[in-house]
């Protein structure tokens, strides 16, 4: 049986033409909003959703495989190891809501351990990611059934049809919530409480606090994979934006926030200098920062805490006996 994928994607315009199509336009604008209204603000700064390009999503690939960067490896494991008792806790039948789309691995890892699911909806912003990882998955699971939703899912506000049928399970992996502030993600908890709706199961991968140690070479790697991720920012504005900043002239530089329990990423200017970006003149201080990235640690106990507060009550917690990671079971 084949599985039925239904995507909407907008008609592209012919790749040769050169020309861009609506979509792509609109894409154009809002980087250009965010790093005009970014770099009008002091400290500067640019939205890290906008690190996710083509060569964004290669170089994060890249990082999720090195040796310091151990969230990735530290989730997947605890999905591994606890999937049986995930799928117990959370029962049959449910529908399975997938909060940005980016990690297929995991995802066919705990739709494998469910068993049959009724439907599978993945909800991302970016439609080529949503249409690759909606394929592969589709490749992975016979028959089943994907609803891939391009939305923010910050603010998505409504289900397809097919996903209120039954009750829900969400998930949400990767310790992409880190990226939300405090404030933002308590947001993002309660919208997913409305969406997912009584009844419902949440399950939420997040990074744990632990000694800068571990925590600062996991986002300063030896080999500079994330200091390219980072720099791949300001590639990104030259070519789409515009801009002549010289790479060699600004720094990858991370640091760990103690007050705000969050690893900061910045792009530092080595040098007092200027730089153009859509004809306008930016200047930058010798040692002043573009911040790029937070991500934000929590105990388990800050968790269950911050969900709690968004009417999550918790399930289960698991943690790795090295604990670097958390995967927390929620219901409503
Ligand atoms: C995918 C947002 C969870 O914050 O660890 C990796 C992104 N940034 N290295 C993270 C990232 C630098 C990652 N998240």
């Amino acid at each position: 049986m084949e599985s039925d994928i239904s995507l909407h994607l907008p008609s592209g315009s012919p790749a040769s033409s050169g020309s861009l199509d609506a979509k792509e336009a609109r894409d154009l604008d809002d980087f250009a909003a965010a790093v005009l209204a970014g770099f009008a603000r002091r400290p500067r700064s640019i939205p890290c959703r906008f690190f996710y390009d083509a060569r964004g999503s290669e170089l994060f690939e890249e990082i999720t495989k090195l040796d310091e960067y151990y969230p990735t490896r530290a989730e997947t494991m605890l999905l591994e190891a606890h999937r049986a008792e995930i799928a117990a806790l959370v029962g049959p039948g449910r529908i399975v809501v997938e909060f940005g789309s980016g990690s297929s691995r995991k995802t066919s890892l705990l739709l494998g351990a469910l068993g049959k699911v009724p439907a599978y909806v993945p909800i991302d912003i970016a439609a080529e990611s949503l249409k690759e990882a909606a394929e592969w998955l589709s490749g992975q699971h016979e028959g089943l059934t994907i609803r891939p939703l391009i939305a923010d899912f910050t603010t998505t506000r409504a289900l397809p049809p097919v996903a209120r049928r039954k009750r829900r399970l969400g998930f949400f992996s990767g310790s992409t919530i880190g990226n939300l502030t405090h404030a933002e993600a308590a947001s993002f908890l309660a919208n997913a409480a409305r969406l997912l709706g009584k009844g419902s199961a949440f399950l939420v991968g997040v990074d744990l606090k632990k000694p800068v140690s571990i925590l600062l070479p996991a986002y300063n790697d030896g080999k500079g994979v994330t200091a390219s991720f980072n720099l791949n920012l300001l590639v990104r504005i030259n070519r789409e934006l515009g801009g002549n900043f010289e790479l060699s002239r600004f720094a990858h530089d991370a640091v760990y926030n103690e007050t705000f329990g969050r690893v900061e990423m910045y792009l530092k200017s080595l040098a007092a200098q200027t730089v153009r970006v859509q004809g306008r003149a930016f200047a930058f201080a010798a040692g002043e920062r573009i911040h790029t990235e937070s991500s934000h640690k929590y105990t388990v106990a800050e968790f269950q805490t911050l969900a709690g507060a968004a009417g999550w009550l918790p399930v289960k917690a698991w943690t790795d006996p090295e604990r670097l990671f958390s995967l927390h079971l929620l219901r409503l």
